[in-house]
This record gives structure tokens, sequence and C-alpha cells, in this order.
């Protein structure tokens, strides 16, 4: 779990999470809050970054922890409770059977986004988004933006994940190499829920990372075409 001011919903996020997970880590990206002191008294393994460091710094720090253990299975989880941690099972075991090397966890398959008060603009922009990424892909995935996801221990082992960007367009780059190095990706579909506690990414940096998606699908093109490849396809 990644983790930023997540002490209104972490104990929830926790208590939800089934017994089949062999270890929980959090790594905190230097909350204001108390997130560090509750993951601790949850008896969660707990990192932390002394600087905020951004949301694919805090990612880094987690899978190279869950990197350490042998894990065979990894899933990102983010502790908003926006996503139902009684889903891991399910994620888990379409890598665990070889049907995917990932799979993405998403709001958008049947469409449970449009009804939990997902703002519009952000609705409109995955979908837009999605669009052009599976045509320039070659792939027919619902969405690319969520952050709950599973991967084989093998995909995280293989891909170069610091040359990454720190921000949050990580999640998306993740996505584009993880097709890039030819690995399969697979979705199940999760309920999503938008409420007052979910921390929320402003106007300003949805845009941002708008654009950023853009950008990593026009660097796709240019390696796929054997044209450029930039730092993240090298
Ligand atoms: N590391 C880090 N994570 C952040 C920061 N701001 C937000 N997040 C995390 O990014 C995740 C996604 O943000 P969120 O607002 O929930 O976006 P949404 O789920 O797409 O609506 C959440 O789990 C936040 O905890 C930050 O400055 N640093
Ligand atoms: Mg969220």
């Amino acid at each position: 779990m990644p983790a930023y001011n997540a002490q209104a919903t972490l104990k929830e996020t926790f208590e939800n999470i089934p017994d089949i997970v062999d270890e929980i880590i959090l790594t905190d990206d230097a909350s204001d809050d108390n997130t560090v002191q509750l993951s601790k008294s949850l008896g969660i393994k707990t990192l932390s970054h002394k600087k905020n460091l951004g949301y694919g710094a805090n990612q880094k720090t987690c899978y190279k922890e869950a990197l350490k253990n042998n894990s065979d299975i990894i899933i990102m989880l983010h502790p908003d409770f926006q996503y139902d941690p009684r889903l891991i099972p399910a994620l888990a075991s379409m890598i665990a059977y070889n049907n995917y090397d990932c799979v993405i966890a998403s709001r958008m398959l049947v469409n449970s986004a449009k009804h939990s008060k997902m703002p519009k603009y952000k609705y409109i922009a995955n979908k837009f988004l999605t669009f052009i990424q599976n045509i320039v892909l070659n792939k027919g995935l619902s969405e690319y933006h969520s952050g709950y996801r599973a991967f084989s221990s093998e995909v995280l082992k293989t891909i170069d994940f610091d040359k990454l960007s720190n921000d949050f367009i990580f999640d998306n780059q993740m996505i584009a190499v993880v097709l890039f190095k030819g690995y399969s990706i697979g979705e199940i579909s999760c309920p999503t829920k938008y409420f007052d506690n979910a921390s929320s990414i402003s106007f300003f940096r949805s845009v941002k990372y708008g654009f950023g998606v853009l950008k990593v699908t026009f660097e796709y093109l240019l390696a796929k075409s054997k044209v450029y490849k930039s730092r993240i396809f090298n």
C-alpha cells in the first residue's frame, strides 16, 4: 500500500484484506497525519520517506521491499478505501494460474465509475485516454488508470521501474512498459467509491497526468516503430 495521508481510511482498508495475503507492506510518503503510527499499531510492515517524494517514488519503495521477500505475486492497493481489498484473491488467482502476468482491477469494465460519483472530467478523460491508448498499444483494456493492480514478481524483477517517473504518471508508464516487454495484462471489474475521506488529486494534477499519458503513448509509438527509444522504453 503506497500511502499518503491515509489515516482516516487505513484501518478499514486493512481490515478488509483477506488472510490469503502473506505479507502487507505500507510505504508512507511523508504524510502530515498519523498514517505511520496507525500502520505500525496495526502490525503492518511500515516504511517511510523522510521527504515527500511522490506517488511513483512511493510505489518504487514498496515494490523493492516486496521483492526482497521472494514474493510470487505483488498487489498494489491504495489505502484510501476506494477499492475493495476483498477482491485480492480474484486478482491473484489470474496470476497464480498463469492466465496473465499482470492484472488490473478496472473501474470502467462494467462502468462502476459512472455510478460512483467519480468526477465527470475524470470519467471523460479516462474514456478518451483509454481510447487513444488502446489504438496505439493495440489492446482492448477498459482503463489504464486504476490504482489497484497485481503483478507476477517476474514482471517487477524484469522491469527497471527506477527509470519511471516519481509522480502519478508512474502508473501509466508501468502499463506501457509491461506491454512493450511483451507481458500480458488482464482485467477484473471492481466497484469504486468516491466519498469525502478519499484523497483526491487536484484538477491541475489530473490535467498534468492526462498530458503525461499522451506523452507516454507517443513515446511507445516511437519505440515500437524503432524510430526512437526514450529512457523508459530503453
Ligand atoms: N506518495 C504520494 N501519494 C499521493 C500524493 N497525493 C495523493 N497521493 C495518493 O495517490 C492516490 C491516488 O489519488 P486519488 O486522489 O485517490 O485519485 P483517484 O483514486 O484517481 O481519484 C491515493 O491513494 C493517494 O494517497 C502525494 O503527494 N504523494
Ligand atoms: Mg483514490
